[in-house]
């Protein structure tokens, strides 16, 4: 609700600087270029695609993707978090080059440089449909489209440009998508270059499927991940999280089990997503779930077999919701296929962050830990990258801004943090590439209580401090120790490792001029 009136309230305000910076300059210099669809999920993670990943589900469009394309094996984002990844995205800088840190407090400027701007002015059309999630309206973009706040799964609410908000009949990732083609195909410009972001809404929780994909995948059944039951031994922060299936995912609102007698902390939530369906949606929805909320009730299971039934639901829910989501992205691939824009596009499908479906016993996102600070990363590439298969270097979200700018001809500002994947994408293998990322969550206290942390991720390691109420280091070993249970830190056999991944946390934090800094001096005392 909040996202809601902050985006009506600047609604005003920022529809001037929309017009401002949408006045197109050196329009007429463009020579033939390649275009860029951008497709951006919201919380889909590479264990649920099975280009990724064949313990679970079958994504055929997205694997049509990596398989025509290439897929990064090594793509992490610089801050667990939908808004500050979509700023670090859309600068090329990490959160305290663009000062979007979190969801709760921050509202984007819009005043400051993007790679959207930086294509308009180079004379490309530039689009934004779906999720935006910056508080602020949209800068630099011809023509944009935005969800308030999280947005809808049903009969969801838009932003348009004109600053209406109007409603749209029918499932969000069939709208987004809609609204996609038909600007590709009636409102650009077919003279100009274009780049067309595509933010999807799914899969972001509660997990709502579109009616038509309700019975999926009923009769599968998965085993728990090995760490479900972690204990976090060692791991303090990991303790403090509220983000356990077990403990806080919502019998109601997250699981769907309705009923009047029943309450949940989020009940009113969900009843108020049920009352935008139509009848023909709700009865559909009530058909599907009516007889397991029925069945859930009567055996009313505990302990260890809830745990599991939870996960169970929880898998299937995600699953019919990302169902949608590869469909929808066969249909832009089908339109680009059938207008013969293909040879000319990099076509990148990516997600906000990654999740957790139930490692360390969680859903949701924002530790450093390995599942939410990698994302999924495949691109197909226009005629003449010649590169195929998977692309072991580290990249990160603040890398894709410099990547569509030096493949659009332009000059990437000295001040982006990330470095152009152009080079990666022909075939080369850059000796000086970057052997570590950084990382910096800051949202808390905040909903599922993730502390304060930053961190370094090399190929090898991992080294974390959590801060703020808490003064926590952890390092891992991802090679002997790939599932981060056995934090390492303080034993004496790595001392020098730690020596050596602090001096290079430090210079990180020096080269992005991050005011938050650990102090080696007082580490030493
Ligand atoms: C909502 C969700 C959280 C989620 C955040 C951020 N709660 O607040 O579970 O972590 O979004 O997600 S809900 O009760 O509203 O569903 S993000 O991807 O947008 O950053
Ligand atoms: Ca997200």
């Amino acid at each position: 609700m909040k996202n809601l009136n902050l985006v009506y309230s600047l609604a005003g305000l920022s529809a001037l600087a929309t017009t401002a910076s949408s006045c197109q300059q050196n329009k007429s210099d463009v020579k033939k270029s390649y275009n860029i669809v951008y497709i951006m999920t919201d919380d889909h993670t590479a264990q649920m695609m099975s280009c990724y990943d064949t313990r679970y589900m079958e994504t055929p469009n997205l694997d049509r993707i990596a398989a025509d394309g290439v897929r990064f094996t090594n793509s992490f984002v610089a801050n667990s978090l939908s808004g500050p990844s979509r700023a670090c995205i859309i600068t090329g800088k990490h959160s305290c080059g663009n000062k979007f840190y979190d969801n709760t407090t921050c509202v984007f400027d819009g005043t400051q440089q993007t790679f959207p701007k930086l294509l308009q002015k180079a004379g490309y059309q530039t689009a934004l449909i779906g999720k935006w999630h910056l508080e602020s309206l949209p800068t630099g973009f011809d023509y944009w489209e935005i969800l308030p706040g999280q947005g809808d799964y049903y009969n969801p609410d838009f932003i348009t440009q004109n600053n209406d908000t109007i409603q749209k009949h029918g499932y969000i990732t069939n709208l987004i998508t809609d609204d996609a083609i038909d600007w590709m195909e009636n409102k650009r410009d077919k003279n100009k270059p274009f780049c067309l972001m595509i933010h999807h809404k799914a899969i972001h929780r509660n997990w709502m499927a579109d009616t038509c994909n309700l019975a999926l995948y009923e009769d599968k059944t998965f085993p728990l991940p090995e760490t479900f039951f972690d204990d976090y031994e060692g791991r303090p922060a990991a303790v403090a999280q509220e983000m356990s299936i077990v403990k806080d995912m919502d019998m109601i609102y997250d699981l769907k089990m309705l009923r009047p007698d029943k309450d949940s902390r989020l009940k009113t939530l969900y009843e108020s997503f049920l009352g935008r369906m139509d009848k023909e949606q709700r009865a559909a929805w009530d058909r599907f779930y009516g007889p397991i909320i029925e069945d859930f009730y009567k055996k009313n299971p505990q302990g260890k077999e809830l745990a599991n039934w939870k996960f169970q639901r929880y898998m299937r829910d995600y699953m019919k919701t990302v169902k949608s989501l590869d469909d929808n992205v066969g249909r832009v691939l089908d339109y680009l296929k059938e207008k013969g824009l293909l040879d000319n596009t990099l076509v990148v499908y990516t997600s906000d962050q990654g999740f957790y479906m139930g490692e360390h016993g969680w859903f949701d996102k924002r530790f450093m830990y390995e599942e939410s600070m990698h994302t999924p990363l495949i691109m197909r590439l226009p005629k003449g990258f010649n590169r195929r298969g998977d692309i072991t270097e580290l990249v990160q979200n603040i890398d894709y801004a410099p990547t569509f700018l030096e493949l659009a001809g332009v000059k990437v500002p000295e001040d982006m943090h990330g470095v152009s994947l152009l080079p990666l994408l022909k075939g080369e293998h850059p000796a000086n590439w970057r052997n570590a990322l950084y990382y910096h969550f800051y949202e808390y206290p905040a909903e599922h209580m993730v502390k304060r942390h930053y961190g370094i991720r090399t190929k090898r390691y991992k080294l974390i401090h959590f801060y703020n109420d808490i003064d926590e280091w952890e390092l891992y070993d991802l090679q002997k120790d790939p599932n981060e249970l056995h934090n390492l830190y303080g034993q004496s056999d790595y001392d020098s490792i730690v020596t050596d991944l602090k001096r290079q946390l430090l210079e990180l934090q020096e080269k992005y001029n991050d005011p938050v800094r650990f102090s080696p001096n007082r580490d030493k005392e």
